[in-house]
């Protein structure tokens, strides 16, 4: 992997320190992506997500084949529903509630069926995983440790859904000093025009919360 070579995105190229920069991988779980998880509770068409799947493995191989770290993040609640707030937990008129019994165990919880990543996907041992109560994935997690322990200052985001936690993480990172580029085609969400517009948000104003490019562009950066 060459050290710097300017990726193809938008509003402009941009030149990264891949030595310096992780995949990120948001929320790439059965609960979202499958029938019978919250996605689809929640009134969702869960087939809408399966799309970015192909794209993030690709991106996921050249990364591993690259050394590039790799963090996934997981979004889901403790047994007790300790850390998930009433005000979340009781919202709108899902079929089944976080915490009730569903098709792939407890909805939205740590360690049932539904909560793991989906099998093409799934973490190495040696990558890490990340656990998260909210839609950001730095809010009450060890991420922002990680990345500085790493000494990681680009994220290359992909995942579901592109206007829900892809697009609060980044906001998140960006306001923690983080370069971020979204591959369009490595998210996904359950409304086609959420997702576009959940891009144009990033790219707008000159790149007001980050980058946009895709994963054919970072397979020619990395390769
Ligand atoms: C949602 C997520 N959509 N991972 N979570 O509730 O985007």
């Amino acid at each position: 992997m060459a050290n710097s070579r300017k990726l193809a995105a938008e509003p402009e190229p941009i030149e990264l320190d891949w030595a310096a920069t992780a995949l990120l991988i948001i929320d790439m779980q059965r609960d979202f992506m499958e029938p019978g998880g919250f996605g689809e509770t929640l009134g969702n068409d869960v087939s809408q997500l399966a799309r970015a799947v192909k794209p993030i493995a690709a991106v996921l191989d050249a990364a591993r084949a690259a050394g590039m770290l790799v963090i996934h993040t997981r979004e889901g609640h403790l047994p007790d529903l300790s850390d998930a707030p009433p005000a979340k937990v009781e919202r709108g008129e899902p079929s089944l509630r976080i915490g009730d019994p569903g098709p792939m165990g407890r909805i939205l919880i740590r360690g049932e069926p539904g909560h793991d990543i989906i099998p093409e996907l799934y973490p190495l041992d040696s990558e890490i995983v990340i656990d998260k109560p909210g839609k950001g994935a730095f809010y009450a997690t060890e991420l922002g440790d990680v990345l500085q322990r790493y000494g990681i200052e680009n994220l290359l985001v992909c995942g579901v859904t592109t206007e829900v936690c892809v697009n609060t993480t980044v906001r998140e990172a960006n306001d923690r000093g983080y370069r971020c580029v979204v591959l369009a085609d490595c998210c996904a969400s359950y409304f086609p025009e959420f997702h576009e517009m959940g891009l144009k948000m990033i790219k707008a104003q000159g790149g007001i919360f980050g980058w946009v490019s895709d994963s054919a562009a970072v397979l020619r950066a990395i390769s």
